[in-house]
Protein backbone atom coordinates (compact mmCIF):
# COMPACT_ATOMS: atom_id res chain seq x y z
CA UNK A 1 0.00 0.00 0.00
CA UNK A 2 1.05 3.39 -0.58
CA UNK A 3 2.55 5.67 2.20
CA UNK A 4 0.00 8.45 3.53
CA UNK A 5 2.27 12.25 2.81
CA UNK A 6 1.36 14.79 4.73
CA UNK A 7 1.35 17.82 2.84
CA UNK A 8 -0.02 21.48 2.85
CA UNK A 9 -2.17 23.21 0.09
CA UNK A 10 -2.05 27.43 0.03
CA UNK A 11 -5.45 28.59 -0.52
CA UNK A 12 -5.89 32.50 -1.67
CA UNK A 13 -8.71 34.10 -3.66
CA UNK A 14 -9.25 37.95 -3.89
CA UNK A 15 -12.82 37.69 -6.60
CA UNK A 16 -16.43 36.70 -6.40
CA UNK A 17 -16.76 36.47 -2.91
CA UNK A 18 -13.80 35.02 -1.51
CA UNK A 19 -14.20 33.64 1.85
CA UNK A 20 -17.01 31.84 0.77
CA UNK A 21 -14.86 30.17 -2.14
CA UNK A 22 -12.13 29.05 0.57
CA UNK A 23 -15.17 27.41 2.88
CA UNK A 24 -16.06 25.61 -0.47
CA UNK A 25 -12.15 24.53 -1.66
CA UNK A 26 -11.70 23.33 2.11
CA UNK A 27 -15.22 21.35 1.29
CA UNK A 28 -13.54 19.98 -1.95
CA UNK A 29 -9.83 19.01 -1.15
CA UNK A 30 -11.68 16.59 1.47
CA UNK A 31 -13.28 14.83 -1.88
CA UNK A 32 -9.79 14.28 -3.86
CA UNK A 33 -9.60 10.59 -4.10
CA UNK A 34 -6.84 9.21 -1.96
CA UNK A 35 -7.18 12.29 0.01
CA UNK A 36 -7.69 13.11 3.63
CA UNK A 37 -8.21 16.49 4.91
CA UNK A 38 -6.65 17.45 7.93
CA UNK A 39 -6.30 20.65 9.91
CA UNK A 40 -7.56 23.73 8.18
CA UNK A 41 -6.77 27.23 9.36
CA UNK A 42 -8.54 30.23 9.96
CA UNK A 43 -9.26 32.72 7.12
CA UNK A 44 -7.26 35.23 7.06
CA UNK A 45 -7.02 39.00 5.17
CA UNK A 46 -4.41 40.51 3.51
CA UNK A 47 -3.48 43.07 1.00
CA UNK A 48 -2.92 41.93 -2.74
CA UNK A 49 1.38 40.95 -3.12
CA UNK A 50 2.05 41.77 -6.38
CA UNK A 51 5.02 41.77 -8.73
CA UNK A 52 4.92 45.68 -8.58
CA UNK A 53 3.64 45.81 -11.88
CA UNK A 54 0.36 47.31 -10.79
CA UNK A 55 1.24 49.48 -7.43
CA UNK A 56 1.65 46.77 -5.37
CA UNK A 57 -1.37 45.78 -6.00
CA UNK A 58 -3.05 48.01 -4.57
CA UNK A 59 -5.99 48.94 -7.44
CA UNK A 60 -6.91 44.43 -6.73
CA UNK A 61 -9.61 43.71 -3.99
CA UNK A 62 -7.86 42.10 -0.73
CA UNK A 63 -7.33 38.17 -0.34
CA UNK A 64 -8.68 35.80 1.87
CA UNK A 65 -6.18 33.60 2.36
CA UNK A 66 -6.22 29.70 4.64
CA UNK A 67 -3.80 26.69 4.66
CA UNK A 68 -5.16 23.01 5.12
CA UNK A 69 -3.43 20.20 5.53
CA UNK A 70 -3.99 17.06 3.58
CA UNK A 71 -3.02 13.48 3.42
CA UNK A 72 -2.83 12.01 0.77
CA UNK A 73 -1.34 8.71 -1.02
CA UNK A 74 -1.11 10.52 -4.64
CA UNK A 75 2.07 11.49 -6.17
CA UNK A 76 2.69 15.38 -6.17
CA UNK A 77 1.76 15.85 -10.04
CA UNK A 78 -1.74 14.18 -9.57
CA UNK A 79 -2.31 16.37 -6.61
CA UNK A 80 -1.60 19.26 -8.61
CA UNK A 81 -3.85 18.15 -11.49
CA UNK A 82 -7.17 17.53 -8.47
CA UNK A 83 -6.16 21.10 -7.52
CA UNK A 84 -6.26 22.53 -11.38
CA UNK A 85 -8.80 20.82 -11.22
CA UNK A 86 -11.31 22.19 -8.60
CA UNK A 87 -9.30 25.80 -9.68
CA UNK A 88 -11.53 25.18 -13.47
CA UNK A 89 -14.40 24.83 -11.39
CA UNK A 90 -14.26 28.12 -9.79
CA UNK A 91 -14.13 29.63 -13.01
CA UNK A 92 -10.23 30.56 -12.38
CA UNK A 93 -9.17 31.92 -15.66
CA UNK A 94 -4.87 32.53 -16.50
CA UNK A 95 -3.45 34.74 -18.28
CA UNK A 96 -0.57 35.76 -19.27
CA UNK A 97 0.53 38.20 -16.41
CA UNK A 98 1.86 36.49 -13.04
CA UNK A 99 -0.16 37.65 -10.05
CA UNK A 100 -3.82 38.58 -11.43
CA UNK A 101 -6.62 38.64 -9.20
CA UNK A 102 -8.20 35.33 -9.35
CA UNK A 103 -10.95 33.20 -8.03
CA UNK A 104 -9.28 30.38 -6.82
CA UNK A 105 -5.23 29.85 -6.17
CA UNK A 106 -3.94 26.29 -4.81
CA UNK A 107 -0.76 25.95 -4.20
CA UNK A 108 1.66 22.98 -2.88
CA UNK A 109 3.08 24.30 0.29
CA UNK A 110 5.04 21.35 0.99
CA UNK A 111 4.77 17.69 0.19
CA UNK A 112 6.07 15.19 3.19
CA UNK A 113 10.03 16.21 3.37
CA UNK A 114 9.79 15.79 -0.38
CA UNK A 115 12.06 18.02 -2.21
CA UNK A 116 10.28 18.84 -5.80
CA UNK A 117 12.07 20.95 -8.91
CA UNK A 118 10.50 19.63 -12.23
CA UNK A 119 8.89 21.42 -15.13
CA UNK A 120 5.50 21.98 -13.19
CA UNK A 121 6.11 22.07 -9.48
CA UNK A 122 8.21 23.41 -7.44
CA UNK A 123 8.35 22.53 -3.71
CA UNK A 124 8.88 23.46 -1.48
CA UNK A 125 6.51 26.80 -2.53
CA UNK A 126 9.26 29.00 -3.90
CA UNK A 127 7.81 31.80 -2.28
CA UNK A 128 6.60 29.84 1.40
CA UNK A 129 9.30 31.90 3.82
CA UNK A 130 8.37 35.10 2.45
CA UNK A 131 4.58 35.42 2.57
CA UNK A 132 2.79 36.18 5.67
CA UNK A 133 -0.21 35.23 4.69
CA UNK A 134 1.23 31.65 4.32
CA UNK A 135 3.50 31.48 7.18
CA UNK A 136 0.88 32.65 9.49
CA UNK A 137 -2.18 30.18 8.51
CA UNK A 138 0.63 27.44 8.22
CA UNK A 139 1.99 28.09 12.34
CA UNK A 140 -1.29 27.91 13.00
CA UNK A 141 -2.14 24.29 12.46
CA UNK A 142 1.40 22.53 12.73
CA UNK A 143 3.25 22.60 16.08
CA UNK A 144 7.13 22.69 15.09
CA UNK A 145 7.40 20.80 11.85
CA UNK A 146 10.81 20.86 9.88
CA UNK A 147 11.18 22.25 6.22
CA UNK A 148 12.93 20.12 3.95
CA UNK A 149 15.59 22.54 4.46
CA UNK A 150 16.01 21.63 7.80
CA UNK A 151 14.76 25.14 9.06
CA UNK A 152 12.29 24.56 11.75
CA UNK A 153 8.91 26.67 10.63
CA UNK A 154 8.92 28.46 13.87
CA UNK A 155 12.64 29.51 13.72
CA UNK A 156 12.08 31.04 10.26
CA UNK A 157 8.83 32.73 11.59
CA UNK A 158 11.02 33.93 14.41
CA UNK A 159 13.70 35.37 12.58
CA UNK A 160 11.21 37.94 10.15
CA UNK A 161 9.30 40.63 10.68
CA UNK A 162 5.47 39.86 9.29
CA UNK A 163 2.30 42.29 10.32
CA UNK A 164 0.29 40.47 11.88
CA UNK A 165 -2.89 39.29 10.02
CA UNK A 166 -6.07 40.35 10.85
CA UNK A 167 -8.50 36.45 10.92
CA UNK A 168 -11.80 37.20 9.58
CA UNK A 169 -13.52 33.63 9.35
CA UNK A 170 -13.22 29.81 10.21
CA UNK A 171 -13.82 26.96 7.98
CA UNK A 172 -17.39 25.29 8.56
CA UNK A 173 -17.56 21.69 8.40
CA UNK A 174 -20.53 20.87 6.09
CA UNK A 175 -22.84 18.14 7.50
CA UNK A 176 -22.36 15.98 4.72
CA UNK A 177 -18.66 15.88 5.42
CA UNK A 178 -18.82 15.19 8.94
CA UNK A 179 -21.41 11.90 7.54
CA UNK A 180 -18.20 11.34 5.34
CA UNK A 181 -15.28 11.52 7.57
CA UNK A 182 -17.85 9.25 10.48
CA UNK A 183 -18.64 6.62 7.71
CA UNK A 184 -15.10 6.37 6.16
N1 LIG B 1 3.73 25.34 -9.86
C1 LIG B 1 5.03 25.20 -9.52
N2 LIG B 1 5.14 24.85 -8.23
C2 LIG B 1 3.86 24.78 -7.74
C3 LIG B 1 3.34 24.44 -6.45
N3 LIG B 1 4.15 24.14 -5.41
N4 LIG B 1 1.98 24.44 -6.29
C4 LIG B 1 3.31 25.70 -11.22
C5 LIG B 1 1.15 24.76 -7.34
N5 LIG B 1 1.62 25.09 -8.60
C6 LIG B 1 2.96 25.09 -8.77
O1 LIG B 1 0.63 28.61 -11.33
C7 LIG B 1 1.54 28.56 -12.41
C8 LIG B 1 2.20 27.21 -12.42
O2 LIG B 1 2.97 27.07 -11.26
C9 LIG B 1 1.27 26.00 -12.39
O3 LIG B 1 0.81 25.65 -13.67
C10 LIG B 1 2.12 24.90 -11.77
O4 LIG B 1 2.61 24.01 -12.76
P1 LIG B 1 -0.69 29.43 -11.48
O5 LIG B 1 -1.50 29.15 -10.26
O6 LIG B 1 -1.26 29.18 -12.81
O7 LIG B 1 -0.16 30.92 -11.56
P2 LIG B 1 -0.02 32.00 -10.44
O8 LIG B 1 -0.70 31.55 -9.19
O9 LIG B 1 -0.44 33.32 -11.00
O10 LIG B 1 1.50 32.09 -10.26
P3 LIG B 1 2.22 31.83 -8.95
O11 LIG B 1 3.67 32.07 -9.22
O12 LIG B 1 1.81 30.52 -8.38
O13 LIG B 1 1.65 33.01 -8.10
P4 LIG B 1 1.59 32.91 -6.56
O14 LIG B 1 2.98 32.83 -6.09
O15 LIG B 1 0.62 31.88 -6.17
O16 LIG B 1 1.07 34.36 -6.23
N6 LIG B 1 -1.42 38.39 -2.39
C11 LIG B 1 -2.07 37.96 -1.29
N7 LIG B 1 -2.28 38.80 -0.26
N8 LIG B 1 -2.50 36.65 -1.19
C12 LIG B 1 -2.28 35.75 -2.21
O17 LIG B 1 -2.70 34.58 -2.12
N9 LIG B 1 -1.30 35.34 -4.41
C13 LIG B 1 -0.60 35.73 -5.46
C14 LIG B 1 -0.25 34.76 -6.48
C15 LIG B 1 -0.15 37.13 -5.60
N10 LIG B 1 -0.49 37.99 -4.49
C16 LIG B 1 -1.16 37.53 -3.41
C17 LIG B 1 -1.57 36.17 -3.37
MG1 LIG C 1 -0.60 29.32 -7.98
Amino acid sequence: MKPWIRSFIGLGSNLNNPQQRIQSACEQLGEIHLCRRGKISSFYISKPLSSGTSQNGSDQPDYINAVAEIHTQLSAEHLLDALQLIEQQHGRTRSHKRWQSRTLDLDILLFGNHKICSERLQIPHAELLNRNFVVMPLAEITDNITLPSGVSLRAALDKTNFEPLTIVGQYQPSKSAGRRSRSA
